[in-house]
């Protein structure tokens, strides 16, 4: 393929528009207004490229371009739409806007390739607005339960079915067939770390992608007033919450790492100035790439959390309600990704990922493999996320020249 030079960012600005928040970043959840516009605004920019586009039932976006001799081989290549609150306008946004600005570029300048390429932009990876993770990429692949999001509600207590169906639609019908047609699936994604930085690379080619657990945990005290009630008559679920969180922490810094352990959201009740804080929800998002490790990491701290809350007498409802094995990436994608880059004197190196990602679904299921662009200063989930233009422009020359190996190249059908 020839070598070419994308310019990405005209596309940023246009789409970072769309879910911009006011109070900072980038706020699009899944079937909100601001994620009903970004669909609808993508699905008219697939249209007018040329892009044969469809949506499924629960509101993954595609955009194909059928294959001239392999029509029912497909290469997807994308990301997801939604974002965190307050979160950047690359994490995701990107790897939609890279797909189809390469597949538009493989267009233009190759015209049909030998097997379909398609731009997927998944409904949902996050998990930030409802309690469930990678609702789109588990609905393409057919691991979405209908009952793991029926009853659950978002911080407005708002309904998951109920907000799908405002948003017009509705559960994958059971009588629909998973997809079988997708032979190979490719991401490109910031990395949301500093190890691309740190060590002045520009591409990453993804190996493995980190195992998560993530609990909602609900500490119940007792309410009382904060000037009559001795300290040794409390039930403080405030102090329980740090008392857990401090020696967790410690516990965490002490197995080092890959682990990672977050306490990212936290909510006392009645949050007042003269109340003993009778109530506190919080969450944990455990990491680690080996699954044994995160298991009794966990349970340790599962354990921790029922002994405190005893010797306070305060109870713990502990929910785990995210549990992803870690997955290594297709070897011989990784394999093709990395000659990919030296034929194409990429400055690269392979790692691991962090972050969980729409690729880790799919992985199990098909040939999957990640490339990573350097995030200054490592920052991401963070109105401040931001990769120079020159490193996003060498994502989507190396995501192209691996979807022109993928689609167009007689080879490329031996992954
Ligand atoms: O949290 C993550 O790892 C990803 O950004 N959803
Ligand atoms: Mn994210
Ligand atoms: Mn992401």
């Amino acid at each position: 393929m020839k070598d070419f030079k994308p310019e990405i960012k005209e596309s940023s600005e246009w789409l970072s528009k769309i879910g911009a928040d006011p109070t900072g970043g980038m706020t699009r959840l899944l079937y909100t207004p601001e994620w009903i516009d970004a669909q609808l605004a993508l699905k008219k920019a697939f249209d007018t490229a040329g892009l044969t586009t469809s949506r499924d039932a629960v509101g993954n976006l595609f955009g194909r371009l059928t294959g001239s001799k392999y029509p029912d081989k497909v290469i997807l290549t994308g990301s997801h739409i939604d974002t965190v609150v307050n979160g950047g306008n690359l994490d995701g946004q990107f790897g939609i806007e890279a797909s189809f600005m390469a597949i538009k570029y493989l267009k233009e300048t190759y015209g049909a390739p030998l097997r379909t390429l398609e731009v997927v932009s998944l409904a949902e990876e996050e998990g930030s607005r409802f309690p469930y993770v990678f609702w789109g990429s588990k609905n393409i692949v057919g691991s979405a339960k209908a009952e793991d999001v029926r009853d659950i509600c978002d911080a407005d207590c708002v309904n998951f079915v109920d907000a799908m169906h405002a948003a017009g639609f509705h559960f994958r019908p059971e009588s629909e067939p998973v997809r079988s047609d997708i032979a190979a699936f490719v991401e490109l994604h910031i990395e949301q770390g500093k190890v691309l930085e740190t060590e002045g690379k520009n591409i990453g080619v993804v190996t493995s992608i980190v195992g998560q657990r993530r609990y909602d945990i609900r500490l119940k005290g007792e309410a009382n007033h904060a000037g009559t009630t001795p300290m040794s008559y409390r039930k403080d679920t405030v102090y329980a919450f740090s008392r857990i969180c401090y020696e967790s922490i410690e516990k965490a810094r002490a197995e080092g790492d890959p682990l990672v352990l977050t306490f990212g959201k936290v909510e006392p009740k009645p949050n007042t100035v003269n109340v003993v804080p009778g109530f506190t929800h919080f969450t944990i998002d455990c990491r680690h790439t080996d699954k044994a490790t995160l298991v009794r990491f966990t349970k340790e701290i599962e354990a921790d959390i029922q002994r405190i809350a005893g010797e306070m007498g305060i109870t713990a409802e502990i929910d785990l309600w995210m549990d992803e094995d870690p997955i290594p990436m297709d070897k011989q994608l990784v394999a093709c990704l990395s000659h990919l880059c030296e034929a194409n004197k990429a400055n690269y190196r392979l790692m691991h990922s962090g972050a969980g990602h729409d690729s880790q679904i799919f992985a199990p299921r098909v040939p999957t493999v990640m490339i990573f662009v350097p995030s200054i200063n490592g920052i991401s989930h963070n109105p401040a996320e931001k990769t120079n233009q020159a490193d996003l422009d060498e994502g989507v020359r190396m995501l192209a020249h691996t979807l022109y190996q993928l689609a167009y190249t007689e080879q490329g059908g031996n992954i």
